[in-house]
């Protein structure tokens, strides 16, 4: 007989996935069987992954310690689900109403402002094989105000939400996407113009668990910028190829 881990982790190396793989750590949940599910070849489409999750979407999260297993999807109530089962990070509704309550704030402005904003801005800016400078400009913008946002919220406090005495879902939430900056194809000089997120930065890798999921991002983000490389050599040098070819064409057409 096969037992079961007590969790299923179905992921992707990406922003929202990293959060989980920092609760993980943090919560000490050892007990993980992780299937990656490969988005760019489309499996979050198959019929077995919409059974999971009918939004298509990586992270999700199956807990086998309850009967009959309990399938949670988003990063942002997979968080929630955790902290809640084990009792951490996240301030108690008895104790600490207004600290849970601005924990639920800035987890719900990570999920619905700086993650969807930042995702858009990776799209056109990066990604995106057409350049279209109004949406570039438009996500740049954004970016760089959300930014300034959660600086100035950092320019007096440690972390992102709570009583401030340590981390809380949100500081993982927010470090899913924060990690992204590292990279430097978002925000140019990100690290001068935001010194009080740089600090927050690295006080939270300072912990083994940030630090884990740093170094996943970024050996996955180095394998897929040579990707991305190599992509674009072989493009220029088809099209190059191709222009030969239309020259020639048309010198054998003067000359006949
Ligand atoms: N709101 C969702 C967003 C999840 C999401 O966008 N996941 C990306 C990977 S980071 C994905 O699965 N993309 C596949 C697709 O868009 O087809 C969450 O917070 O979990």
């Amino acid at each position: 007989m096969t037992t079961k881990a007590d969790f299923d982790f179905y992921y992707f190396s990406s922003t929202n996935g990293w959060k989980i793989f920092v609760a993980f750590e943090e919560f000490g949940i050892k007990s993980v069987n992780k299937h990656y599910i490969d988005i760019v070849k489309g499996e979050q489409f198959t019929s077995e992954f919409i059974k999971l999750n009918p939004n298509s979407k990586v992270p999700v999260i199956v807990d086998n310690t309850v009967e009959p297993p309990f399938v949670v999807i988003e990063s942002g109530a997979i968080l929630v689900y955790l902290a809640e089962k084990y009792g951490k990070f996240l301030p108690d509704q008895k104790i600490q109403p207004r600290e849970r309550s601005d924990v639920f704030q800035w987890l719900s402005w990570q999920i619905s402002t700086h993650g969807p904003m930042l995702g858009q801005l990776s799209f056109f800016g990066f990604y995106c094989d057409v350049k279209m400078p109004i949406a570039i400009k438009r996500y740049q913008d954004e970016a760089e105000r959300i930014y300034k946002v959660l600086d100035a919220r950092l320019s007096n406090r440690k972390y992102i939400a709570g009583d401030d005495t340590d981390i809380t879902i949100a500081d993982m939430a927010v470090y899913g996407w924060g990690l992204y900056l590292k990279f430097g194809h978002q925000i140019k000089d990100w690290d001068t113009k935001y010194p009080h997120f740089k600090k927050w930065l690295e006080l939270v890798e300072t912990r083994p668990s940030f630090q884990l999921a740093w170094d996943l991002a970024a050996e996955d983000m180095k394998k897929r910028m040579e990707k991305i490389e190599a992509d674009q050599k072989l493009k220029e040098k088809q099209q190059q190829l191709e222009q030969e070819q239309q020259k020639q064409q048309q010198q054998q057409q003067q000359q006949a």
